[in-house]
C-alpha cells in the first residue's frame, strides 16, 4: 500500500516495516517546514499503528536531503528564527519510539545530515556525502548537528565538518562510527530493509526498552545509563514474549511475539 502526501511518499513495504521516501527530487529534497511537518504527521500514525514496528526512512539517488530549504530560510528573520514551526517537528521526529533506520544516497548535508542522524541506524549507498555545509553560508547547524555530530564522530571529525563545511564521504563516514554499513547505491535501501525487517520480527517491547536504553547512552553518565539499563531490563522479565522467546529456544522453534 503507498499513500503519496505533498512531499514524501510512504509505503507499507512488508509486515512491520514502512518505507517513507522524501519526495522533493528538483530540489534535492532540501527540507521545508511543510516537509518536516508530514514527516510528523507519518511518525504520529506509525507510532499508533501496532502493524508498524520499524520506519526506514530515505530519499533518491542523488540525494537524501541537501538541507534545509535556503530559498525559505531566507525569508526568515530573528524573531522568525525564534518563533520557528520546525522546532516541534524536530522534536517530533527525535521522540519516536520506534527504531528509524535512514538509508543514504547521494548528498546528506546540513538538515539533511541533521535528519539522517535522527535515525537509530545509517546505512550509505558508497557515493554518499555527509556534511554540515552551513558555515559556508554564515551560520552554523541548528537541528542537533554540533551534538549528534560530535557523539557519533568524535571532536576532530565533528569540528572539522563544522567548521570547514567540507563533507566526507560514506567510507570516512563508516571509518568514524557515523554510519554502520556501506552498500552499493542501488542496494541501499533494500539493505535498510531487510535490516528493518529483521527488527520487525523481534519483541516490541524489548525493541523499544533497548533503543531507549542506547539513547540514553548517549546523554548521561555511565552510572545513570547502566541503572536505567537495569530498570528497562527488569521491567521485561514481566512481558509475556519473554516467556515466548524462552520457550521458543529451548522447543526448537521460531518465537512468535506480540508486543505484550
Ligand atoms: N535549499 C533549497 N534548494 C536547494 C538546496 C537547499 N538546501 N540544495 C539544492 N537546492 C536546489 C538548487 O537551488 C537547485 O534548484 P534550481 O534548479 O531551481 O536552481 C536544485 O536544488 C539542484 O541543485 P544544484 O543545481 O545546486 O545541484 P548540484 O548538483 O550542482 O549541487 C549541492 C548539489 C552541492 C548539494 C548544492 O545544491 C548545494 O550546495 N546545496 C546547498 C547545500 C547546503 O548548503 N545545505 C545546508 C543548508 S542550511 C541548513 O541545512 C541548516 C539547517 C538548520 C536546521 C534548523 C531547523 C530549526
Amino acid at each position: 500500500m503507498t499513500k503519496r502526501y505533498a512531499t514524501l511518499v510512504v509505503h507499507k513495504v512488508s509486515a512491520g516495516v514502512q518505507l517513507i521516501e522524501l519526495n522533493r527530487p528538483a530540489a534535492l529534497n532540501a527540507l521545508t517546514t511543510a516537509m518536516l511537518g508530514e514527516l510528523s504527521v507519518v511518525m504520529d500514525l506509525a507510532e499508533a499503528e501496532d502493524d508498524i514496528r520499524v520506519l526506514v526512512l530515505t530519499g533518491n539517488r542523488k540525494a537524501f536531503a541537501a538541507g534545509a530549504d535556503i530559498k525559505e530560510m531566507a525569508e526568515r528573520d530573528l524573531v522568525g528564527i525564534l518563533n520557528d514551526p520546525r522546532q516541534q517537528h524536530w522534536q517530533r521526529i527525535s521522540r519516536f519510539p520506534k527504531p528509524l533506520v535512514a538509508a543514504v544516497n547521494g548528498v546528506c548535508l546540513g538538515g539533511g545530515c541533521e535528519l539522517a542522524m535522527h535515525a537509530d541506524i545509517i546505512l550509505a549507498g558508497a557515493d554518499a556525502r555527509f556534511g554540515q555545509p552551513e558555515i559556508n553560508l554564515g551560520i552554523m547547524p541548528g537541528a542537533g548537528g554540533t551534538q549528534r555530530l560530535l557523539r557519533a564522530v568524535g571532536k576532530s571529525m565533528a569540528m572539522q565538518m563544522v567548521l570547514t563545511g567540507e563533507p566526507i564521504t560514506a567510507r570516512q563516514a563508516q571509518q568514524s562510527g557515523l554510519v554502520s554499513e556501506i552498500t552499493q547505491p542501488e542496494l541501499t535501501v533494500e539493505r535498510a530493509l531487510a535490516v528493518a525487517a529483521s527488527i520487525a520480527c523481534k519483541a516490541p517491547l524489548a525493541v523499544r526498552l533497548a533503543k531507549e536504553s542506547v539513547l540514553k547512552g548517549m546523554d548521561t553518565d555511565l552510572a545513570s545509563g547502566l541503572r536505567f539499563e537495569r530498570h528497562a531490563f527488569t521491567v521485561l522479565a514481566g512481558t509475556a514474549d519473554r516467556k515466548e522467546g524462552i520457550a521458543a529456544f529451548q522447543e526448537k522453534r521460531k518465537p512468535e511475539f506480540n508486543g505484550q
